[in-house]
């Protein structure tokens, strides 16, 4: 009789989480990797080799008192840095007010940033306007940084006649066009192949428009992250292909998911020059995608990096995350939290303040209020109106084929 493989009959061992619900968490304090640890090559020359070391190490730019050094700073304009912390503290008020609105049954479902709003934005802040977007549904921070109005993206989430996608999508799984920000697919990683395709459609018509996408520790899994930088090593396309790691996909730990060495080592394997960095420092993240796409626009192809950082939240609206992890263990993080951190470093070099973050918050807060009111004149969740049953049957083929148009009949729209 074939023995039963179980748990303790295994004879291998699989990574597990670090802290169990009633552990207390421990990170040890402090990120051992400093900034200025790590050079920054010139990226015209780089080779996968050149970046072994930032493969394993961590790129930092800001140190735990908020101090930037190192050659990696982006020595970015007071300016530039503000609406950076603008646009952070814009998705953290927005996704606070959008739960509060999901708990209270003014939308299905929804899908916080919490502890991770410098990826999109610092990321999508250092690309250029032409450039393609290709998120999953932790991105939607990109969007603020290429002007999206909150009320088109709340009559989404509410699926109201204003909704730019009908109805057809999930709540949080925004498209926009103008904003060249590709449709987020529910089935994980499907992104990361579109992106490398899109981009060598580019370098073929000799475009300057770089993509960039982000998939989870958990999507590192799927089949398409790999297929993505199969193609990406192969043809060399203007693409930036993330892996944000942050320590969690469901209630299943990143120890799962990378056999024990950094998901930045693994892009070395298929020779693309693989980069770890901070996604808690926005400084860090802004620098590491400016150098990517320098790379992609000099010619030189694709970049994969890790930004690694923590969910803060639950996975969703549906998630529990206090069955799988300790309750406070985001805040035993050792990249801190991301505004607090830019905040700190904007408030040593005197240029802000509290009075001011206070009166910004506040504003922000106002606007998302009245953002939210507005967008219920298209109609909210409870009693509608929502758009027509119709258009479940509309603009996805250009000939409606038969056996859509029997069902269209039979549904007497
Ligand atoms: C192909 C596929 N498998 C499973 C799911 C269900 N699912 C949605 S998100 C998710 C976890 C993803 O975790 P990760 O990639 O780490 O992303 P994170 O949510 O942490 O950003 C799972 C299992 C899905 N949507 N698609
Ligand atoms: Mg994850």
């Amino acid at each position: 009789m074939t023995e039963r493989v179980t748990a303790t009959t295994t004879p291998y061992t699989i990574g597990r989480p670090p802290f169990r619900p009633g552990d207390d968490a421990d990170f040890g304090g402090k990120f051992a990797e400093q900034p200025g640890d790590l050079n920054r090559p010139d990226p015209a020359k780089c080779s996968a080799q050149d970046t072994v070391a930032h493969a394993s190490g961590l790129i930092r730019v800001l140190s735990d008192d908020g101090v930037a050094s190192g050659q990696w700073n982006p020595q970015l304009d007071a300016e530039t840095m503000i609406q950076g912390l603008e646009y952070m503290m814009r998705l953290r008020i927005f996704d606070d007010r959008m739960i509060k609105m999901q708990r209270t049954g003014k939308l299905s479902f929804y899908m916080r940033s919490f502890g991770e709003e410098a990826i999109a934005i610092a990321q999508t802040m250092a690309l250029e306007n032409q450039d393609w977007i290709f998120p999953s549904y932790r991105q939607p921070g990109a969007q603020f940084v290429r002007g999206r109005d909150m009320v088109s993206m709340i009559c989404h989430c509410i699926g109201n006649t204003e909704d730019n996608v009908k109805g057809r999508q999930m709540p949080v799984h925004y498209t926009w066009k103008e904003g060249r920000f590709i449709s987020i697919s529910s089935p994980v990683g499907t992104q990361f192949s579109q992106a490398v395709g899109v981009a060598m459609a580019s370098a073929y018509k000799g475009d300057d428009e770089v993509c960039i996408s982000w998939l989870g520790d958990g999507t590192s899994a799927q089949g398409d992250y790999h297929y993505a930088l199969n193609f990406a090593s192969t043809f060399k396309p203007p693409v930036i292909l993330n892996v944000v790691n942050n320590q969690w996909a469901i209630s299943t730990h990143a120890n799962l998911a990378t056999g024990g060495r950094t998901f930045a080592e693994r892009g070395l394997a298929y020779d693309i020059p693989s980069l770890r960095v901070d996604g808690n420092d926005f400084l860090a993240l802004y620098s590491v995608t400016k150098w990517a796409r320098d790379r992609a626009a000099a010619g030189k192809g694709a970049t994969h990096i890790e930004v690694y950082t923590y969910r803060a939240g639950g996975h969703s609206s549906s998630d529990d995350p206090s069955v799988y992890r300790p309750d406070d263990e985001f805040k035993c993080w050792p990249g801190g939290d991301p505004i607090l951190r830019l905040k700190e470093h904007l408030v040593k070099a005197e240029l802000w303040n509290e009075t001011r973050h206070t009166a910004l918050a506040k504003k922000i807060d106002d606007e998302v209020m009245a953002s939210y009111k507005a967008a219920c004149e298209f109609g909210d969740l409870a009693s509608g109106p929502y758009p027509p049953a119709s258009t479940i049957f509309t603009e996805v083929y250009e000939e409606v084929p038969w056996h859509i148009q029997e069902q269209r009949e039979e549904l007497g729209k």
